[in-house]
């Protein structure tokens, strides 16, 4: 039978899989044999981290904390990020985002929620969306204000230039490369959306891809083909950004949902392949995606989704 003792005889020869979705390790190595002295027999273990209980929420601050150690990984306006520890002499055990003050906005988004999914043409991008966009308060994107003029994540910076900054993003742990994920934030503020993009900004897009390989070969040796880089439709920040991942994390689900994601890659093809001038490809198609019920735009679209027939024909 197993105990502490019998499991310490274990030993790894190797990490067959990993994956930080799950927080586990699958290890490939080998027990005593009880019947043959010096004989080993193989065995997997795979081991897990297991899921924080509800019950935990009450311990996790205040006098009797669980807490023992926290390290500030990264902030900007009112966001910031954290290690922390449960204990002394381990590995860090959780991480911490806080976004404080949280608006009403945020707190919708955090929400979980039920989706629909929703159907925007051009006209209703004009007479709904367009508004709701512009209706944000410049606050809204400080955080993204305050990387793109100098004042915070300086020292995270990976890749600059008069065009665009690429950085980790705040959802990466900065130290698993299998789920690696970067951003880059791109200085044109006229560049709301997705629907904002034409011919002329292929050359940007380009840059971001080849500057975002560039950067992944030097400091992680990641070779061609190892990143898959998107943009979200409807994001949270209208401010353009790319999402660059390891394309083997597919964790983030959540951001890499069809509809929501679109491939950096399909964007600069479909961009070459408009006409020179005139509206492009993404002013004029109709953009189908899932939206929650705490969303801004969720009143105005929601009814939308019964139109589907007038897309049609
Ligand atoms: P999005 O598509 O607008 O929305 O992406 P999403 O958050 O729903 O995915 C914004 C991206 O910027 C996300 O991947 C965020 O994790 C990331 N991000 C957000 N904030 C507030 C920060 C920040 O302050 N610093 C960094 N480095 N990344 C951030």
């Amino acid at each position: 039978s197993w105990s502490l003792e019998s499991l310490n005889e274990f030993e790894s020869e190797n990490i067959i899989n990993e994956d930080p979705v799950t927080h586990s390790l699958v290890l490939l190595g080998s027990f005593p044999d009880p019947d043959k002295s010096k004989a080993r027999i193989k065995a997997i273990v795979r081991v897990e981290r297991t899921a924080l209980a509800t019950s935990d929420a009450g311990r996790l601050f205040g006098v009797d904390s669980l807490l023992k150690r926290v390290k500030i990984e990264g902030s900007t306006d009112i966001y910031t990020w954290l290690f922390a520890w449960l204990g002394e002499d381990r590995e860090r055990d959780l991480k911490i985002n806080i976004i404080c003050p949280a608006t009403e906005v945020h707190i919708r988004k955090y929400t979980k929620q039920q989706q629909i999914m929703v159907h925007e043409t051009p006209k209703l991008y004009e007479s709904h969306v367009k508004p709701y966009i512009t209706s944000f308060p410049p606050s809204r994107t400080q955080w993204v204000e305050n990387i793109l003029t100098g004042v915070s994540e300086q020292d995270k910076i990976l890749y600059k230039s008069s065009d665009f900054v690429i950085l980790p993003d705040m959802k990466w742990d900065l130290t698993t490369v299998s789920s690696l994920y970067l951003v880059a934030l791109v200085q044109d503020r006229s560049i709301r959306s997705l629907r904002d993009l034409n011919k002329k900004h292929v050359n940007i897009l380009k840059s971001i891809k080849k500057q975002a390989a560039t950067v992944v070969k030097r400091k992680w040796g990641l070779g061609d083909g190892s990143l898959r880089m998107y943009i979200h439709y409807q994001p949270s920040y209208y401010i353009f950004h790319v999402h660059i991942v390891n394309v083997n994390f597919e964790g983030g689900l959540l951001g890499m949902t069809v509809g929501q994601a679109h491939l950096l890659d399909d964007i600069i093809s479909l961009l070459e392949l408009d006409p020179s001038d005139g509206p492009s490809t993404f002013q004029k198609m109709t953009l189908t995606y899932g939206l929650g019920e705490q969303h801004g735009l969720y009143d105005k679209l929601r009814h939308c989704y019964d139109h589907v027939d007038l897309i049609d024909g």
